[in-house]
């Protein structure tokens, strides 16, 4: 089999996605998705004029050659918009290894590991009390296991809570928003958050939360020992990881388990908050980590360290990486848990897919492939859009992190 044609498409069916199709000369065509939240473009011209010529009369079967000639052959590794290329890549060649062996892709990952992917929801709310009913709603639509975040009392708007009755969305449209900050307000409000969900859910449903890397490592410290008493399933980016050794003061203080690596795209991100168990979960997905090629090993090695993964799994990964996450998720056996923030229906009937949501797991679904479809036709009519995460400032202007 060879590599005929590839193209990307990008699309904004309320928000922007990038997805690569690959076809072969025995009509088997497959899907990546590229998606970069805020630098799409980047990585379509990547694709489109630097990695689709060097594909074409190549034998989609060779994922690890190929992954090799990409990372070691462009001689400028790593990076978000190299790995996501390279991703798109990847995962679209496992998609046509899927269809053309008439196989699932989680079968070619090691098989079903588990009977489904245990995913956890998204609830936010202004306040304490609306977080607590935007936790109830997650609950009883079958979650096992939900991230709460709340507005914070003297702060306008928050990263991660919806603003207005729009659903919660990572990127705005147009140039970026800018909102204010203040660490002390958070590290007071937080613990009171979660006393009062875990006080009116009780102990069975697992609990998370996402700080966004805005603290210090000894702030991140004191925030996960104050939350000790509610036991969460785990405390999200508590600091920026760029210093992996900042990891070490934060446990030292608490057992309060910590997940971090959605913006981390390679193993090399993720060495040393792995080998010496800094980390309980690994959160590098399949698009920005370098597709299910080098993922796989990412897990493989977490695994020698009781590292689990918790793939990042926001609305910016399209439908193709939410099906990719759930064949790794059913397959890998160290998974810990999947990230779910459903899609728009606009993106759901753009992307008609296989996968499934029942009772708090998901199910890849068993069509060939990753059993996702580009409906290119309804895609033409949500052109591009420029949009950008927040930017995120102290109270006296100083820029923060996100
Ligand atoms: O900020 O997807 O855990 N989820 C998150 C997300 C990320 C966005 C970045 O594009 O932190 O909301
Ligand atoms: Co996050």
């Amino acid at each position: 089999m060879k590599i005929t044609r590839a193209s990307v498409n990008v699309c904004s069916p309320g928000r922007n996605f990038v997805t690569l199709k690959i076809e072969t000369d025995q009509g088997v065509y497959g899907l990546g998705d590229g998606t970069l939240n805020g630098r799409e473009l980047a990585v379509v011209s990547y694709l489109a004029d630097h990695v689709i010529p060097c594909l074409i009369a190549r034998d989609p079967f060779q994922t690890e050659d190929i992954w090799q000639y990409l990372y070691r052959g462009a001689y400028w590794r790593r990076g978000p918009v190299t790995m996501s290329a390279i991703a798109a890549v990847d995962m679209a060649l496992w998609d046509i290894k899927g269809k053309a062996l008439n196989t699932p892709v989680y079968n070619l990952l090691g098989g079903k590991s588990r009977n489904g992917v245990m995913v956890y929801a998204h609830a936010n709310g202004k306040d304490i009390e609306q977080t607590i009913d935007a936790v109830g709603r997650e609950i009883e639509r079958g979650y096992l296991a939900v991230r709460a975040q709340s507005g914070i009392p003297g702060l306008d708007s928050t990263y991660g809570v919806a603003k207005g009755n729009k659903p919660y969305e990572p990127a705005e449209r147009g140039l970026p928003s800018e909102s204010l900050w203040s660490t002390e307000k958070y590290l007071r409000h937080a613990p009171k958050l979660f006393e009062r969900v875990r006080q009116h859910f009780g102990d069975d449903v697992h609990l998370l939360h996402d700080c966004h890397h805005r603290l210090t490592p000894i702030e991140a410290a004191r925030l996960g020992r104050e939350l000790e008493p509610y036991h969460l399933f785990w405390m999200e980016d508590p600091v920026p990881a760029e210093l992996q050794e900042g990891f070490a003061v934060i446990r030292q203080h608490t057992t309060t388990p910590i997940a971090t690596g959605e913006v981390f795209n390679s193993i090399w991100d993720a060495k040393m908050l792995i080998e010496k168990q800094w980390i309980d979960y690994i959160r590098m997905t399949v698009v920005h980590g370098g597709g299910l090629t080098h993922l796989k090993k990412v897990a493989d090695f977490a695994a020698l360290f009781h590292v689990r993964t918790g793939c990042h799994g926001a609305t910016d990964l399209s439908p193709v990486s939410m099906a990719a996450a759930l064949h790794f998720g059913l397959a890998v056996h160290n998974f810990g848990v999947q990230e779910h923030m459903p899609h728009n229906e606009e993106t759901d009937a753009v992307f008609p897919h296989g996968y499934s949501f029942d009772s708090g797991y998901m199910y890849p679904g068993d069509a060939p492939g990753l059993g996702v479809e580009l409906d290119e036709a309804l895609a033409a009519k949500y052109p591009y859009q420029r949009a950008y995460l927040p930017i995120n400032r102290k109270l006296d202007g100083t820029l923060f992190d996100w």
